[in-house]
């Protein structure tokens, strides 16, 4: 008897839940199941909504508005918002892995701090998938962590991720945006092994001011005007480690304040995967000293700039372990203006081939010719025993002078490259 009536409890308490197909409260915490078409709005702190598999919310505008601070939505089931997807305040935590469809935002706290998105699930906005940007008044935007799994899709018909400063963004998954798939500040954190894409006719892959961006998966720009990675005006560096592919109409593009604010930081890169710019440049680091240096299985596809500022092109110590051919696929790499060098720390002097001027730069052959580089605007070369200087008057000298290499600046000005340095 005492078993049955216990039965027949849960069936009753199921009932009214399935009747009521909408989200209910029990104190802070917020169940929704069956098919809530009003949404929920509560703009109390510290709730915690879930919803449940198969259980579906939307609303003709905000499906979910949560504007308190400290909440935590979980989504297992569809929120289907006309205008807004999920609307919350200070350190919103979203877990998806279900389905969220925004007619607008997705996932919208602009002006607030701390979004903390995990997404195993869907993200599908018509605008902007996830808005943790700073509001009009450049107050709140920080501090977004992103976690988008291997199942993970973020999809957006303006950007994907837009957010302010210190924001981390973890992607394994697929973010796939018309306008920049992830847009962030300074002091940034993208570690990368998925897809990273703009995929309209504006935008770039990742647009970012500082910080620090890991790459072993595809961070793409389709628009003939988009970069790969295109870094903004800063107070801080920017780190690059690539070994994956970074692809727009200019792989690594910084501002030179042509357009916009010029960027004079220090772009730090170490590429073993491949950088490639469709329209013909690979990267332009514009002001400040930048430093790139291709490892092991690195390339470039386009031409090269380092822009002003004194700057480094280096191959590492393994570079040559596997590389043959033209680095930059025989386009130029041009130091800029600055004091500039080329840090070549594995290869001896001796394994020069040739070095000759064509109208576009030096072209440097190594190896019995088996690689090459063409180099334009740099100011020293240095290889594993010697260090060449091309000094104002536009003559190659080595640094310091060693006794047996006399020789071979000799060689070097009869190649014509004094000549072109001086003209
Ligand atoms: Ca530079
Ligand atoms: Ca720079
Ligand atoms: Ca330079
Ligand atoms: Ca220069």
């Amino acid at each position: 008897m005492q078993k049955r009536l216990s039965l027949s409890i849960v069936a009753l308490l199921m009932t009214t839940a399935a009747s009521h197909a909408d989200c209910s409260d029990a104190g802070a915490q917020i169940i929704c199941q069956g098919t809530d078409r009003d949404g929920f709005s509560d703009d109390r702190d510290g709730l915690t909504l879930t919803v449940r598999p198969g259980a579906a919310v939307s609303d003709d505008k905000d499906a979910l508005k949560l504007e308190g601070d400290g909440n935590r939505v979980t989504n297992r089931g569809t929120i289907n918002g006309g205008d807004e997807a999920i609307v919350g305040g200070t350190a919103l935590t979203v877990v998806n892995r279900g389905a969220i469809f925004a007619g607008d935002k997705g996932i919208d706290t602009e002006g607030s701090d701390g979004l903390r998105v995990i997404n195993a699930g869907l993200i599908d906005a018509a605008d902007k998938a996830l808005r943790a940007g700073p509001d009009d008044d450049g107050i709140g935007g920080r501090d977004l962590h992103l976690t988008n799994t291997a199942t993970g899709v973020i999809l957006s018909g303006d950007e994907g991720v837009e957010a302010g400063d210190d924001a981390r963004v973890e992607n394994a998954g697929r973010i796939t945006a018309a306008e920049d798939a992830v847009q962030i500040g300074e002091h940034g954190v993208i570690l990368n092994s998925g897809i990273i894409a703009s995929v309209g006719d504006d935008g770039d892959g990742i647009d970012i001011d500082s910080g620090r961006i890991e790459n072993t998966g595809q961070i793409t720009a389709l628009a003939t005007t988009g970069a790969g990675i295109d870094v903004d005006a800063a107070g801080f560096d920017l780190e690059i480690v690539n070994t994956g592919l970074i692809r727009g109409n200019t792989g690594i593009l910084v501002e030179d304040g042509t357009t916009d604010t010029a960027n004079t930081q220090s772009q730090i890169i170490d590429n073993a995967g491949l950088i490639e710019g469709t329209g013909g440049m690979a990267f332009a680091l514009a002001g400040g000293r930048d430093v790139l240096t291709l490892y092991q299985g690195g390339a470039l596809i386009g031409a090269g700039d380092f822009g002003s500022g004194n700057d480094v092109f280096g191959f590492g110590l393994d570079y040559f372990d596997t590389a043959v051919g033209a680095v930059a696929g025989g386009a130029v790499i041009d130091g800029g203006t600055g004091f500039d060098r080329v840090s070549l720390a594995s290869v001896l002097s001796s394994d020069i081939s040739g070095l000759t001027e064509t109208s576009q730069g030096v072209l440097l052959s190594l190896y019995d010719d088996s690689a090459s580089v063409l180099l334009s605007g740099f100011e020293q070369i240095g290889f594993a025993d010697a260090r060449f200087r091309i000094a104002a008057d536009g003559v190659l000298a080595p640094v310091p002078l060693p006794a047996g290499l006399v020789l071979l600046v000799g060689a070097l000005g009869a190649l014509g490259l004094a000549r072109r340095r001086g003209s």
